[in-house]
């Protein structure tokens, strides 16, 4: 198999981080797992470390998290899968992600948790619906098929690093699938199961400002690319 590594951007997930981390590794996939933790409070590093992961410092914000996961890759990684560190993803549609980037057929495939079945209190309305309106509007602008900005994704390493990405916190999601899409990548979307965080606090859904922040964050990143160049 190529080489995969998995990147999980976390934050004060000191409940949840062990154990998404041995369950990613239990599958079998990954060649090597990062955690990048951007000032947690608590023991969120420590306990990835038992676990099995690398951890990675960065500054605070998700976007961050996820290009330092990235600028630390080993040099033979392929092929990178991003996850969150609460635990709401299911590491066992980590095959279905990469096998068709392995395969040859794709370059990005990307979960859906609006198509695949979702855990009762999983994602909220807003979450949803958000996810199918930048759906609806990218398939206007690039003709591709999205119906979510769902975090758990996998893609080749050497397009992605060429989407030039710049969204420093909530837009990254979007700024990726938006980019993909207009640089003409393969892209696939598959149905995806979403669980409740296993644990710890939410960042963004569950609160009132999260939602808020990353809201408007998403929306700027939409502007920006739908009607600049970078
Ligand atoms: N590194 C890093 N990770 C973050 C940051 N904000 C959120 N995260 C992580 O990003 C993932 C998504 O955040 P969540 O708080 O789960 O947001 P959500 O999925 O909308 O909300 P929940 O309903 O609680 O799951 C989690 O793994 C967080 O730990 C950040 O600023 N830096
Ligand atoms: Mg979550």
């Amino acid at each position: 198999m190529s080489g995969v590594s998995v990147i999980i951007p976390a934050l004060n997930e000191e409940e949840p981080i062990a154990g998404v981390v041995r369950e990613v590794a239990a599958t079998r996939i990954p060649d090597e797992i990062i955690v990048v933790d951007n000032g947690s409070t608590d023991r969120t590093a420590e306990r990835a470390r038992g676990a099995g992961a690398r951890v990675v410092k960065a500054p605070r914000g998700y976007g961050r998290a996820c290009a330092a996961g990235v600028a630390a890759l080993r040099s033979e990684c392929e092929i990178i899968v991003f996850l969150d560190g609460d635990g709401s993803d299911s590491p066992k549609f980590m095959n279905q992600l990469i096998d068709p980037i392995i395969a040859g057929t794709h370059d990005f495939v990307i979960g859906s948790r609006t198509r695949g079945q979702r855990e009762a209190g999983s994602m909220n309305f807003q979450q949803v619906f958000s996810g199918r309106i930048a759906g609806l509007i990218m398939r206007i602008l690039y003709r591709v098929r999205y119906t979510d900005m769902c975090p758990f994704r996998a893609i080749r390493r050497s397009p992605l690093t060429k989407l030039s990405m710049r969204e420093q916190t909530y837009g990254w999601n979007l700024e990726m699938q938006m980019k993909a899409a207009r640089a003409g990548l393969r892209i696939l979307e598959i149905p995806v199961n979403h669980r409740r965080r296993a644990g710890g606090e939410s960042k963004v859904s569950g609160t009132v400002r999260g939602t808020f922040v990353a809201g408007m964050r998403i929306i700027a990143t939409l502007v920006r690319i739908a009607f600049g160049k970078l």
